[in-house]
């Protein structure tokens, strides 16, 4: 641990509310102290990109003092029961007071020079300690050609090197520095910044560094559409509806930062030309072939033309009112989420929406100014902004299910393992969303009472698959008022899609072609809320569990709402008996998904009499598919190793050394696969688990921590998201299982 990584404190509280404070802020040290303190986070990105957040845990190691160093223990485990228990110990160590297991939830690029943008334009800069740890964590994570990319293990791109050249110019870097000199000549040799994919058309046009005119019409009379029509934007995806309408509002209003020196350079730095010679209405759809993800679509070029048309001379009195209805919705958003927003993009966009309406001084800017706080990180490699307000719920409920059963009677330093449990359950049962929302009607939000959210109830939004974990750990401690537990069964089945699956937060509202107006150039499946196999698997792997405790609640809609996921989820299944991973890396996630789902299922409970032969035997077909797929794809040391590019490419691709969570997942399919039936337990499936557990058992370091290796998280299927405490839940999860299946 370095010495200065002591000045960041993690806050939290009973609610999961996470927040760093540097304990200088108000203090002061000298100059070569301060100098110390940058350069105790310099980073090393050339050996892994992806930091350990060793400031995190060195925090929660060093608070049990003494103990730790028994805990550690010398060396490494020589048997799975050893790897074991050093693993729960290591990681119970990690738990918040308030039950939840705090974690780095980074890796995407664009979002805190977002942030740090927002903070311009709205004149509240941050705190010195903060501007200099953030701008450590650009300088750590720019590749060696000068660039950035979407992510921190992704090649350069425009939108991540234009965006971070920006925010370290605005954080105070001159242009004479190295890191800056390298970055403007990647920008200039690609074009310059007008090949920049319109995301980020539009922060540098908020910026007012790029005209309003070089973007396509963000076009706020959408809004204004009768709701009925298919394309209506409360028809799409939560994530796209809540994002485009701040950008809309800003369009609508032109809004731009002050002139002042900075972004008057920032003009002449940024592009090839003169700035007064840019061809705005060309640029509006110039995309660097770098970034070029999912291209525009003759539909959308078309739409955009008319658009464009109408933007020369829009109805005043139509614009006025679409600008109000936004601002509301924006403030609905802000009241339902207290003021945390649905994700990061929307929160910082808003913060300048409400800027713009209110002024600096409202109290609505501060809650929003407030919230920030609760979207950054410090780790080893500085202060980043996370995809999301944390991972809080999402890995607590995992944790429960990995350390299930087994360690009822164990001891963690002072706590016995039943604490370290309860603690957690008593998190995610004050996790669930007990009231609906205000206006939740006129805003398009589907019910959420019963449900729960990825991160903590202050967020509120709830998701399909974070209802479902919820449940079925609420369900497996059975403590829980029975009530609640039919709420959230009840929200599951309204979220069932007609399709037979589940998507994330949503019913799928809008038609597939709708994907064809997606804008954003570097995203894939944006639009709509597609189903998912994952989400379909969790929600059905709890619906089973449900239905195992309250056989007799709506009996035959429960029943039928199983059957017809397990359709869709066969449906999904690949030629090669895998399944493609949407929110994970990849198709070993994927797979570990759809055998949960398949062999979780109790065929009592599952398929009308006359077809119930012929399900099992597809559903045996398909677990044995999955079992060739996995054991096909085992490297020769055991594990198992996937890199993001799978996600990227929607095929298999092989990362260079096998990885811990790819490893964890494929033996837990195994594993789960392996249960159902004799016909599965064939040698080479156990030689295979039995050789997975083995690589995971030599992986684990001394301390029972595991390495951490590869980016394991991924959203619209072209950008990576860190899962830091996945290192340590899946190993775990799968040596617990190992052990029980054993001893069975
Ligand atoms: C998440 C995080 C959680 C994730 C799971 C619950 C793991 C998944 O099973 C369903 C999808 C969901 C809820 C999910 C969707 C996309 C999110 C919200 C994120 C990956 C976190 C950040 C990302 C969000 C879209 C980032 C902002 C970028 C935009 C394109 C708006």
């Amino acid at each position: 641990m370095k010495n200065y990584w002591k000045l960041w404190e993690y806050k939290t509280n009973a609610s999961g509310r996470q927040r760093w404070q540097c304990k200088l802020d108000g203090g002061a040290l000298n100059a070569a102290q301060l100098k110390q303190f940058s350069e105790d986070f310099i980073y090393d990105k050339k050996a892994n990109p992806n930091s350990a957040d060793a400031v995190y845990r060195s925090q929660f190691q060093t608070a049990q003092g003494p103990e730790t160093e028994t805990l550690r223990g010398p060396s490494n485990a020589k048997n799975p029961e050893e790897a074991l228990q050093k693993a729960v110990k290591y990681f119970a160590q990690l738990q918040t007071e308030g039950g939840h297991w705090g974690g780095d939830y980074g890796g995407p690029m664009f979002l805190l020079p977002g942030l740090i943008i927002a903070a311009y334009v709205t004149e509240t800069p941050f705190p010195a300690t903060h501007a200099d740890m953030m701008k450590r964590y650009m300088l750590n994570h720019q590749n060696e050609d000068g660039g950035w990319g979407l992510h921190i293990e992704g090649v350069s791109t425009m939108f991540g090197t234009v965006l971070q050249y920006v925010a370290l110019r605005i954080l105070g870097m001159d242009t004479k520095q190295e890191t800056v000199v390298k970055a403007l000549i990647w920008i200039h040799e690609r074009g310059g910044a007008t090949n920049i994919p319109s995301w980020g058309k539009f922060y540098l046009s908020v910026l007012g560094v790029y005209e309003w005119s070089g973007n396509n019409s963000l076009f706020p009379e959408m809004w204004l559409l009768p709701k009925w029509l298919p394309f209506h934007p409360s028809k799409y995806w939560c994530h796209s509806r809540m994002v485009y309408l701040p950008m809309a509002y800003c369009f609508g209003n032109k809004i731009k930062a002050k002139e002042t020196a900075l972004t008057a350079e920032l003009k002449s730095e940024l592009y090839k030309v003169p700035y007064a010679s840019i061809d705005w209405a060309k640029a509006r759809n110039e995309c660097a072939d770098t970034d070029l993800y999912y291209e525009q679509s003759g539909l959308l070029k078309l739409m955009n033309r008319l658009l464009n048309v109408y933007e020369k001379a829009p109805v005043k009195s139509l614009r006025k009112r679409a600008i109000g209805f936004c601002l509301r919705y924006i403030n609905a958003e802000d009241v339902q989420t207290n003021f945390i927003n649905i994700g990061p993009v929307n929160q910082v966009i808003n913060s300048i929406c409400i800027y713009h309406a209110y002024g600096k001084d409202s109290e609505q800017f501060k809650n929003h100014v407030e919230r920030w706080n609760d979207y950054l990180w410090v780790a080893e490699d500085g202060m980043k902004m996370q995809g999301y307000n944390g991972s809080q719920f999402w890995d607590t409920a995992f944790a429960v299910q990995a350390l299930a059963g087994h360690f009822d009677n164990g001891a963690v330093g002072n706590l016995e393992m039943k604490t370290i449990v309860d603690k957690a359950l008593a998190f995610i049962e004050r996790s669930q969303v007990c009231e609906e929302v205000h206006d939740s009607e006129e805003f398009f939000r589907h019910a959420s009472v019963g449900g729960f959210p990825f991160s903590n109830a202050e967020h509120g939004w709830p998701i399909t698959d974070c209802t479902a974990e919820g449940l079925k750990v609420l369900l497996q401690n059975g403590t829980t008022e029975p009530a609640r537990l039919q709420q959230a069964a009840d929200l599951i089945l309204s979220f069932q899609n007609k399709d037979g699956g589940w998507a994330s937060y949503e019913l799928t509202r809008g038609p597939k072609w709708l994907e064809l107006l997606n804008p954003s150039e570097i995203f894939g499946n944006i639009m709509i809320d597609h189903s998912y196999t994952e989400c379909t698997s969790a929600c059905v792997q709890s619906l089973v569990e449900f239905q195992k405790h309250f056989p007799d609640y709506k009996k035959t809609e429960v029943s039928e709402a199983i059957e017809r996921g397990v359709e869709f989820i066969l449906a999904q299944q690949r030629e090669d008996g895998s399944w493609y991973g949407s929110w994970a890396v990849c198709f070993t996630y994927g797979t570990w998904f759809g055998v949960e789902a398949l062999s979780k299922l109790r065929l009592t409970n599952y398929s009308r009499e006359e077809t119930r032969d012929e399900t099992e035997l597809r559903i045996q077909k398909a677990l044995e598919n999955a079992t060739a797929f996995l054991l096909s794809k085992q490297n020769k040391d055991g594990g198992w190793g996937e890199s993001f590019e799978s996600c990227v490419q929607k095929k298999y691709v092989a990362s260079a050394e096998s990885q811990v969570v790819n490893t964890a997942w494929a033996v837990l399919a195994l594993m789960e696969g392996n249960e159902l039936g004799a016909a599965l337990v064939g040698e080479n499936t156990n030689k295979g688990i039995e050789k997975g557990i083995q690589f995971l058992v030599s992986k684990q370091l001394p301390d029972g921590d595991f390495p951490q290796q590869n980016i394991n998280g991924v959203f619209n299927h072209n950008c990576m998201i860190s899962y830091t405490n996945y290192r340590n839940i899946f190993p775990i999860w799968a040596l617990n299982k190992y052990l029980s299946t054993k001893t069975l």
